[in-house]
């Protein structure tokens, strides 16, 4: 192959690399409910998937994403509550080691249930300990948007969706909204 081609050959493969957007799978879709697997080991897959979910978040618009809504049963976390878009967070293996007695009243939303948010109660604060891309323990601790999105997110790698915490009629009509929209597409 002539030399120019190579190259755009390799080009165009290095933007498929980069820009790989992912499908968001939507409520209530049963898959939403597997309960994600530990990650046995920090590697470029696991860097490639971090940096496909950043991308399919960023895209959406979303502050957050977990790789179940992805179809990816490990667990993965990306968010990222900056204004500027531009302090992305990675938790592999994340865990919730310790969280405050306070509870809060947030609104969410969920990009697996697109158009829906409601109230949720959470832990006003709590401190998380996960692995980074280089394969490194961390510790955070979150409060704020960050502290509901990190637990709804770990909700998510559990095989959870936030409207499980409403009122059963409430869940009902989303579910039905939810299947109108989709033979709508
Ligand atoms: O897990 C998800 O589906 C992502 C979700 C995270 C989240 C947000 C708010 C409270 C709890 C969890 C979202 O990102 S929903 C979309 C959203 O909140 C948003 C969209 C655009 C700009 C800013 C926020
Ligand atoms: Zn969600």
């Amino acid at each position: 192959m002539a030399n120019a081609s190579l190259q755009r050959l390799a080009a165009s493969q290095i933007t498929l690399e980069i820009m790989a957007l992912l499908s968001i799978l939507n409520y209530p879709d049963k898959r939403l409910h597997k309960v994600a697997k530990p990650v046995p080991e920090v590697n470029d897959r696991i860097r490639r998937l971090v940096a496909d979910m950043a991308e399919t978040m960023y895209a959406a618009p979303g502050v957050g994403l977990a790789a179940t809504q992805v179809d990816v049963h490990e667990r993965v976390i990306v968010i990222d509550v900056s204004e500027t878009h531009d302090e992305l967070l990675a938790f592999i293996n994340p865990e919730i080691v310790w969280s405050s007695d306070e509870r809060k009243l947030s609104e969410e939303g969920c990009l697996s249930v697109p158009g829906i948010y409601d109230n949720v109660e959470r832990a006003e604060k709590v401190r998380v300990r996960a692995l980074n891309e280089k394969g490194e323990t961390f510790e955070l601790d979150c409060e704020g948007l960050l502290a509901v999105c990190i637990q709804h997110e770990m909700d998510h790698l559990m095989g959870h969706v936030f409207v499980e915490y409403l009122s059963p009629l409430k869940q009902t009509r989303i579910k039905s909204k939810m299947k109108k929209l989709a033979h709508a597409m």
